[in-house]
């Protein structure tokens, strides 16, 4: 066979495999970080599975993180995206979950990492990954006592974190392991950075129904505008988005548009800024005039109570696109 000294020539021909997102566990078990072929990256702590880092391609941070945060699991991130579960705020009115701290358990709670996935668009054939998806899961069993004790429903939680180019997208499906029904809230808690506060809109509330938790005595119902919300105080909103959940929701700095959220069964969407009073109030937040450039816009299903009965399952999620 003669031609048995041509064939080294093709092998050469042949492309080596295609770029991988790299993802590893870090800081003893406690993080994994994910980074994509183009080089935008995630970082989440197993605490909360809260995600404390997004990077885009050029390493630049989308997310505000405070410089005091506790990491650590002695409180709940201040910064990132914390996930709200299965309460939001406090409700005492609420016999099931009138015993849990505000926001619930979840974002103090340590998750199990249960796996990455990777996907490879056709558009991105032989370029590699272009999003992995990272998933983390939460049963009583990860429970402290207290929490346990606070909430013995049976459930199982499967956050799925998704790193793309130009986007992140967080999943969350809840199931009912037991028997006996129950009501939850969740939320995703994501606090957004920003250059300057003073130069930022907020579209997609226009003409929308809205609890405005920091009118007193009582917080109080209001309909927005049709132009677009500023920033210019203390702000605690839970808006009703008038377009529904698959309506963008973005955040313009300069007139030019920054994030455009969009959101899956995730009804709600909180507006918050501590501003510079609530900021000094908050041990955890820093630098103080660190208001100035972070915005929490967070998704969530918050108004009333999602019911399921034993056995079911519920999911809701959003879609961030970074621009
Ligand atoms: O989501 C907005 C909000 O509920 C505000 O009322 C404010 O309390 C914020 O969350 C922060 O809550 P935290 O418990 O993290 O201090």
């Amino acid at each position: 066979m003669v031609d048995r000294p041509k064939k080294p020539s093709a092998l050469s021909a042949t492309p080596g495999p295609a770029p991988q997102a790299q993802v590893t566990i870090s800081h003893s078990n406690n993080r994994v970080a994910a980074v994509l072929p183009t080089g935008e990256s995630i970082e989440v702590l197993l605490f909360g599975a809260t995600i404390v880092s997004w990077k885009d391609a050029k390493g630049v941070e989308k997310l505000w993180v405070s410089e005091a945060a506790k990491t650590d699991g002695s409180k709940a991130v201040r910064g990132g995206v914390p996930v709200v579960f299965p309460v939001f705020g406090t409700a005492p009115d609420h016999a099931a979950t009138s015993k849990l701290p505000q926001h619930g358990f979840a974002r103090t709670s340590r998750w199990e990492f249960l796996g990455k996935s990777t996907s490879e668009s056709s558009s991105t054939s032989g370029g590699g990954d272009d999003s992995v998806k990272l998933d983390f899961g939460l049963s009583p069993s990860n429970l402290s006592e207290e929490s346990r004790k606070a909430w013995p429903s049976e459930f199982g939680l499967i956050y799925s974190v998704t790193l793309g180019r130009g986007n992140l997208s967080t999943s969350l499906v809840v199931r009912n392991e037991g028997d006996a029904a129950w009501e939850f809230q969740t939320l995703m808690h994501t606090y957004f950075r920003v250059g300057d506060i003073a130069k930022v809109e907020i579209t997609g509330l226009e003409k929308s129904q809205y609890l405005d938790k920091l009118t007193t005595p009582i917080p109080s119902t209001a309909t927005s505008p049709s132009s677009t919300l500023t920033i210019a105080k203390a702000t605690d909103r839970v808006y009703s988005p008038a377009g529904g959940p698959e309506a963008p929701v973005a955040i313009k700095e300069g007139g030019n548009e920054k994030f455009s959220i969009v959101r899956d069964n995730l009804n709600e969407v909180v507006v918050w800024n501590p501003w510079e009073a609530g900021a000094k109030s908050l041990a955890d937040f820093a630098p103080k005039d660190g208001y100035k450039e972070m915005i929490c816009v967070e998704a969530g299903a918050v108004k009333g109570w999602v019911k399921l009965e034993g056995g079911e399952s519920w999911e809701g999620g959003q879609i961030i696109t970074a621009l």
